[in-house]
């Protein structure tokens, strides 16, 4: 099947042999193409397009709005550490609230805490859940826990209507456009601040040091103004936009960079496969080009 826009067949150089190929045009002026071998789901949702296809090199991925959100091969770097940061940074993270991730998979690492007593999950599009579930195992395996509390709603209206006092809140949403644009706002995070809990924190995903800077600038300056301590870490997400990727984490107390045993639990202890104490630490070690888009 072709899928104009999205999925478009090509004749091989060397073979008279048809090829596959996604393409995400991650900028008006770059491209990243992935030789696929069968797409096993598009639709329009209500809020998107969504696609699911077999990738040659990263294995299974999910497509939002011709967007990449994650591949089996490499979603484990973006969701250990969305995930574990925020999860280790605090003291007794019991609590959580996940705003987007309707794959799952960071609802799969916050699990691995065992002293998690609930996570809620909002997100705002039924049909990525239902897709991920059917397509994504791997990924959306937490979603059936009985500590996961599942809400088909919006995340920006759940934030500024809810009165239970998160420990951690993680914003894992995709791009700032379409649904996702009032997610990087000053007024989200200040009601992000209002739902967390006294000590609490919060960790968003914040798009590409190289391709999307001044949106991180703003969103660092957003953040600062909203809460006591703001802090920006990285680490390489090869399939987005620009290779490294950026997660900003605002907090009412504790050092978004200080990794701590929680309870029983060290960082030691977790099943992880890019996430360790030292590379916590590391990640907010950054680069000048990075920290000088930080300067006020
Ligand atoms: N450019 C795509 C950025 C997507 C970030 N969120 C992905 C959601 C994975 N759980």
């Amino acid at each position: 099947m072709l899928l104009p826009g999205l999925l478009s067949g090509t004749k091989g150089v060397l073979s008279d042999l048809m090829e596959l190929w996604f393409t995400e045009n991650q900028t008006n002026d770059l491209k990243l193409s992935c030789r696929i071998t069968r797409t096993l789901h598009r639709e329009k949702t209500e809020f998107q397009d969504l696609a699911v296809v077999d990738t040659v090199e990263y294995g299974r991925m999910l497509v939002l709005d011709g967007a990449i959100q994650t591949t089996v091969k490499d979603e484990f770097v973006y969701h250990e550490m969305i995930a574990h940061v925020p999860m280790l940074a605090h003291p007794a993270p019991e609590k959580v609230l996940v705003i987007g991730g309707g794959d799952g998979g960071t609802v799969r690492e916050i699990l691995k805490h065992p002293g998690v007593r609930e996570v809620t999950l909002v997100e705002i599009d039924r049909r990525v859940i239902e897709v991920s579930r059917d397509l994504l195992p791997e990924t959306s395996c937490g979603l059936g826990d009985p500590r996961v509390n599942i809400r088909i709603e919006d995340g920006i209206k759940y934030v500024k209507e809810t009165r239970r006092a998160y420990d951690v809140i993680i914003v894992d949403s995709s791009d700032p456009i379409g649904p996702a644009v009032g997610l990087f706002s000053y007024d989200f995070y200040k009601a992000v601040f209002e739902a967390l809990a006294d000590d609490g924190m919060f960790v968003a995903q914040t798009e590409s040091p190289f391709l999307n800077q001044n949106l991180i600038r703003q969103v660092y300056a957003d953040i600062s103004k909203a809460f006591p301590v703001a802090k920006l870490y990285l680490a390489p997400v090869p399939t987005y936009p620009g290779g490294l990727w950026s997660f900003t984490a605002g907090s009412k107390v504790y050092d978004p960079a200080e990794p701590r045993d929680v309870g029983e639990k060290r960082p030691e202890d977790l099943e992880t496969r890019y996430y360790t104490r030292e590379v916590h630490r590391a990640a907010f070690v950054l680069p000048p080009f990075v920290a000088e888009l930080l300067r006020p």
